[in-house]
């Protein structure tokens, strides 16, 4: 890790008399347990208590995760003061930061963690790495090159953001995330209760995920099979989907999987994954993008449009 970059970090969080962070919109595992344990992190070096915002809904699955209860709605934090510090992490691009846009810009200073490809930085101090299988690991780093203090709470944080943000090692984008769990583990992790506190989703949504899995249809032999949520079943959606694309995912013969999600009108949500093949260039055909087996889009269009071009797309796929 850049040790330029890094020692900035440490100054800038010295100096800050106020630290504000947040994740992407819609924070997913990775991107609100990295957001706690970065706050947990700070508050037991630095003595300061930071904090943690976030824009959209929090998944019902995440909601036993440590310090779940610290992280405020965007509208509910105080922005009349400017913040010291702003950190973003996990955000992908600009257009994922939501309501946390004006928090970043009357902050004095701006510092950035992600693990997504980022051409156009925000922050003054960047400590992104591409090759991170999440941020959580990233943080791990960090926690360690600077010989930080940390608890249980912060090695179950960084643990629920890998396992996640892998979908429990099938997307680790090397070993290492894999030794970094090992090393929780013996510190004390326990990947059965981290999984049981995951399993935490309404009745409603694992209902409705059943019912739309059911209903998907299946296009070139089988290779392809689209499933789509309406807008009634949006609303009980939970995260993103991922018990249809489980579901789907274990038929033989089935190579890739769409979900496709009505989430406004005009505005559909997808999600796409493959086995074996890359997929990430069908995600950039529709504007969005991802990992090779795991990718997605928000595409500003119904969902009937969307999910024709779609099939049209995986066509020459094989
Ligand atoms: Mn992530």
């Amino acid at each position: 890790m850049d040790k330029e970059a890094i020692k900035n970090f440490v100054e800038k969080i010295k100096s800050a008399k106020s630290i504000a962070i947040a994740g992407h919109k819609n924070p997913d595992g990775d991107s609100l347990c990295s957001v706690l344990a970065l706050a947990r992190l700070i508050e037991l070096n630095f003595s300061k208590k930071p904090v943690c915002v976030y824009d959209g809904n929090i998944p019902d699955c995440l909601d036993g995760v440590p310090y779940r209860k610290s992280i405020k709605y965007f509208e509910h934090i105080d922005k009349t003061v400017p913040f010291d510090l702003a950190i973003i992490l996990d955000y992908g691009t600009e257009n994922h930061i939501g309501g946390f846009q004006p928090v970043i810009e009357n902050a004095k200073n701006v510092l950035e963690i992600d693990h997504h490809k980022n051409d156009t930085p925000i922050a003054d101090v960047g400590l992104n790495n591409e090759h991170a299988s999440a941020v959580g690991e990233i943080i791990y780093d960090i926690m360690h090159g600077l010989n930080w203090k940390y608890d249980l709470d912060v090695l179950e944080l960084i643990a629920t953001s890998i396992l996640t943000d892998t979908g429990n090692f099938k997307y680790a984008r090397s070993g290492k995330s894999l030794r970094v769990m090992a090393d929780l583990v013996d510190n004390g992790v326990c990947i059965e209760k981290i999984s049981n506190l995951l399993n935490n989703k309404p009745r409603k949504t694992v209902i409705m995920e059943a019912g739309v899995a059911a209903n998907a249809e299946f296009f070139y032999q089988g290779r392809l099979v689209v499933a789509t949520i309406d807008k009634k079943n949006y609303k009980n959606l939970d995260g993103r989907g991922e018990t249809v694309l489980n579901i789907l995912g274990q038929i033989k013969g089935v190579e890739f999987i769409a979900l496709l999600k009505h989430q406004k009108e005009n505005q559909t949500g997808v999600s796409l994954r493959s086995r074996t093949k890359a997929i990430t260039h069908i995600a950039v055909a529709i504007g969005g993008g991802g990992h090779s087996h795991a990718a997605g889009a928000v595409v500003q269009d119904n969902l009937e449009n969307v999910k024709k071009k779609l099939i049209e797309l995986f066509k020459g796929e094989k």
